[in-house]
């Protein structure tokens, strides 16, 4: 009984640590040069497996995603055909994912870039101060991501509301539901957070008549994935005036690019895919509970659609 462990970006020493910390009599296996064999692999743990890797295991259970998202391994047509693929859902993950949504929503609500640039040419100069209440903040996505930042910000009383694709009762935050609602949502947010997964429906959502519809001095700030945005259109949405400011954590092509224009923008802020990272300590409890159910004999947690692909 193994776990087959594939990335090229998460440390496969920590997470061999932490994995035999919480379940013991796991054999930990790294792809591609320690798996072993194949027939052993039961579950496998990944971010970005080649493609089709994953077929080579007969015994495969169960593929645990690295992270919340699971865009890395949808698109995989040579998935294991009915081996169900688990997201990850570490309380951890999601309280630096608020983290990072409450730091720029009160950045933008407090103005400290513009006070930030008044330190700097010693400009003694008072801002008028508006009330969370009367701040409306726009949530993409209110799943367990977007559902924890949303009821913090409420806490601190923004005006938040929610979009989502069904409806979600989060208490105290109004949602906006579908194609339909998303207009809407849109034009009555000045700070919009995206927290959605990318699937083939939300591709390209963030693009220029989703900017065109947001109210004239508007921030965005995406922390779900670069795929969401039309790099394009953004330029052109914060180059016309129309879009005050964007804070990105996620790009089409990761590390972004030296020569790519988001670099040094003044109206951008780029962070390097770190809204939240994977901590191998605390996830590997999600993972090890998972593995726990499935020895009993219950189905792993959340399992992902395959149809809307997340
Ligand atoms: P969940 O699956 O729990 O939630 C997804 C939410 O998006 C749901 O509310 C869902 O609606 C909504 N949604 C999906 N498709 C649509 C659509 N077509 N229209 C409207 N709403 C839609 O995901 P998580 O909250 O766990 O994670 C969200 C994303 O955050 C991840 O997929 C990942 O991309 C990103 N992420 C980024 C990190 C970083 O460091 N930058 C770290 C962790 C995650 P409904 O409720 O109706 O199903
Ligand atoms: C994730 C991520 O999906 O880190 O967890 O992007």
């Amino acid at each position: 009984m193994a776990l087959l462990f594939s990335s090229k970006t998460d440390d496969a020493g920590r997470w061999k640590t932490a994995l035999a910390r919480v379940l013991p009599d796991l054999a930990f296996r790294v792809w591609p040069d320690d798996v072993g064999d194949a027939a052993d692999i039961e579950y496998a743990l990944v971010w970005g497996p080649k493609r089709g890797a994953l077929k080579a295991f007969p015994n495969l259970k169960a593929i645990f995603s690295l992270g919340a998202g699971v865009d890395h391994l949808m698109g995989d047509r040579d998935l294991p055909d009915g081996v169900p693929v688990v997201r990850l859902v570490d309380p951890a993950l999601t309280v630096g994912m608020s983290e990072y949504v409450l730091y720029w929503v009160l950045h933008f609500h407090r103005r400290m870039g513009d006070y930030v640039r008044y330190s700097r040419k010693a400009k003694w100069k008072k801002l008028p101060q508006v009330v969370p209440r009367q701040r409306r903040v726009g949530i993409m996505g209110l799943g367990v991501i977007g559902s924890d930042a949303a009821r913090k910000l409420k806490a601190l009383d923004f005006d938040v509301v929610g979009w989502t694709r069904g409806h979600r009762n989060v208490s105290g935050v109004p949602t906006f539901e579908g194609r339909r609602g998303f207009e809407d949502f849109l034009a009555r947010s000045e700070i919009v957070v995206c927290l959605l997964p990318l699937t083939p429906e939300t591709t390209g959502i963030l693009n220029a008549r989703a900017f065109a519809r947001m109210p004239e001095g508007a921030v965005v700030v995406n922390a779900a994935r670069g795929g969401h945005v039309i790099d394009d259109d953004l330029l052109a949405a914060l180059d016309s005036g129309h879009l005050k400011a964007a804070v990105l954590d996620v790009f089409h092509t990761e590390p972004l690019p030296a020569e790519h224009p988001f670099w040094g923008h003044p109206k951008i802020t780029v962070t390097p895919h770190v809204a939240s990272l994977t901590v191998p300590e605390t996830a590997a409890k999600s993972i090890a509970d998972n593995i726990r159910r499935m020895r009993k004999g219950q189905p792993p947690e959340p399992i992902v659609d395959p149809k809307k692909g997340y």
